[in-house]
């Protein structure tokens, strides 16, 4: 599935993000950026020892990412040049900010690409595996956040993409894209 969206093109695809042919993808981080399972453990191996290094230095020198934010090193043997690590939030049943902190890692990792002038970036489904934000849910926020974003920053970038490891994840981000369009249609 794809949409325009004040110039930018937004795709939504199943896949695997380390092997994403963008300028930057996104990755599921920890707050103390040591690397870990899912997404993070698929970078850091694909990516080599320099991108946990730079996490390192990142870690000494603001002790490393809250949740809700976004920090950036390079993408080591990757495709793609840069790596922006965000932290969503662990799911706690939905009355501790949860919602509010996953559409910060999303709109800290847009704003950051675009600071950077960064032009295509993918992003996984944050949360949505070792945190267990239950995907509908986490899926109508990323749509809402990144549509708002778009929105707000016409021709921000050339390509956004939301690459889906299951056909399931793929659908509810689907529908969510759908809804969002709905209220509110693309130009
Ligand atoms: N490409 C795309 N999506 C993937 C891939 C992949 N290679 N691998 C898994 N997914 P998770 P989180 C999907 O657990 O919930 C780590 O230990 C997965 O199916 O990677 O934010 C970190 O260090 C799920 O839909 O991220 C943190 O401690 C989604 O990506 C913690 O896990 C996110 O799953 C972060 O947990």
């Amino acid at each position: 599935m794809e949409v325009n969206i004040a110039g930018t093109l937004l795709k939504l695809l199943q896949g695997n993000i380390v092997e994403q042919d963008v300028e930057a993808i996104v990755n599921a981080a920890n707050t103390g950026l040591w690397g870990g399972s899912g997404v993070d453990g698929a970078i850091h191996s694909a990516g080599g020892p320099a991108i946990a290094a730079e996490c390192r230095r990142i870690r000494e020198e603001q002790g490393g990412c809250p949740v809700g934010r976004a920090v950036i090193t390079s993408g080591g043997f990757l495709k793609a040049r840069y790596v922006i690590h965000t932290v969503g939030p662990i799911w706690h049943g939905g009355r501790q900010g949860e919602d509010e902190l996953l559409a910060s890692a999303y709109r800290s990792s847009l704003q950051l690409a675009k600071d950077r002038g960064i032009k295509s970036l993918a992003f996984p489904s944050i949360s949505t595996g070792a945190y267990r934000f239950p995907v509908e849910r986490a899926a109508g926020i990323a749509m809402a956040t990144t549509k708002d974003f778009l929105a707000a920053h016409p021709a921000a970038f050339k390509e956004v993409r939301f690459v889906l490891f299951t056909p399931a994840v793929l659908a509810a981000f689907e529908q969510a894209l759908g809804k969002v369009l709905e209220s509110a249609p693309a130009s």
